[in-house]
């Protein structure tokens, strides 16, 4: 049975920033990629769909998982994981504001137009260079990033931070991600769910779009009713 309930003050998006504002994960997986050549180890694109949402340390132990590198010792742990950031870090810089899709800008600016509360709710320590370098610093009501958080994505953390930082209730927030772990995250978080890329194969989210200009859809039927199954 199909029931419509008010959706009371459901007014403020959280978006992940990797992968769903601007396409570095594509940076990412060149970086991790380049790292694992160099020490012989297998990395894929399958491999790489497990490190989004999640943060640069635990994503190194992923890329060593079964290999000669997965048990050395932290300090070289360590090293590996800046020498992967240094090399993102060199894409990262070649980054403008021509980066940004025009229809992510488009949605961005008609979002805020009609009143929508927006943060950033980002697993990156880079998270304020790519805002800077795509033209969106201080676009953002709010930021939370891997700077700010001690335990990234399933765990949901970076999301309630955010909410807290808009000054919002968590039952108030849409998250928009591409990552299964940031999905798991937001719900955990107590957040409405909207899933892109290859979190929209994932199936677990409210809503799986498949572009970014679709999310200005949902936020206005939302604002009116929402529907929800019950049994
Ligand atoms: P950094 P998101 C995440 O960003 C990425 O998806 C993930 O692949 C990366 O390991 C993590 O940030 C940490 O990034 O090395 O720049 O601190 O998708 O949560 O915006
Ligand atoms: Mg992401």
């Amino acid at each position: 049975m199909q029931k419509e309930i008010e959706s009371g003050n459901m007014n403020a998006v959280i978006f992940d920033l990797d992968g769903v504002i601007v396409h570095t994960d594509e940076y990412h997986y060149r970086a991790w990629k380049k790292l694992a050549d160099r020490l012989g180890v297998c990395f894929d694109e399958r491999i790489n769909n497990r490190l989004r949402g999640v943060s640069r340390l635990e994503s190194l132990e992923i890329v060593l998982e079964n290999s000669a590198f997965s048990d050395i010792p932290d300090a070289e742990k360590a090293a590996l994981a800046d020498e992967k950031n240094k090399t993102y870090q060199t894409l990262l810089q070649a980054m403008t504001p021509d980066d940004l899709s025009p229809e992510v800008l488009k949605t961005l600016r008609a979002l805020k137009e009609r009143g929508c509360r927006m943060a950033i709710g980002s697993s990156s320590r880079n998270a304020p260079l790519i805002l800077e370098k795509i033209g969106l610093a201080g676009f953002f009501d709010a930021v939370s990033d891997g700077n700010n958080i001690t335990n990234s994505k399933p765990d949901p953390e970076v999301f309630l931070k955010a909410a807290e930082y808009l000054g919002v209730s968590a039952k108030d927030c849409v998250v928009v991600e591409d990552a299964d772990a940031g999905i798991e995250a937001a719900r955990r978080a107590g957040m409405k769910t909207i899933a892109m890329g290859d979190a929209a194969r994932g199936g677990q989210a409210d809503w799986s779009i498949q572009s970014f200009g679709e999310i200005l859809t949902i936020m206005e039927n939302i604002k009116r009713v929402m529907p929800i199954l019950t049994e």
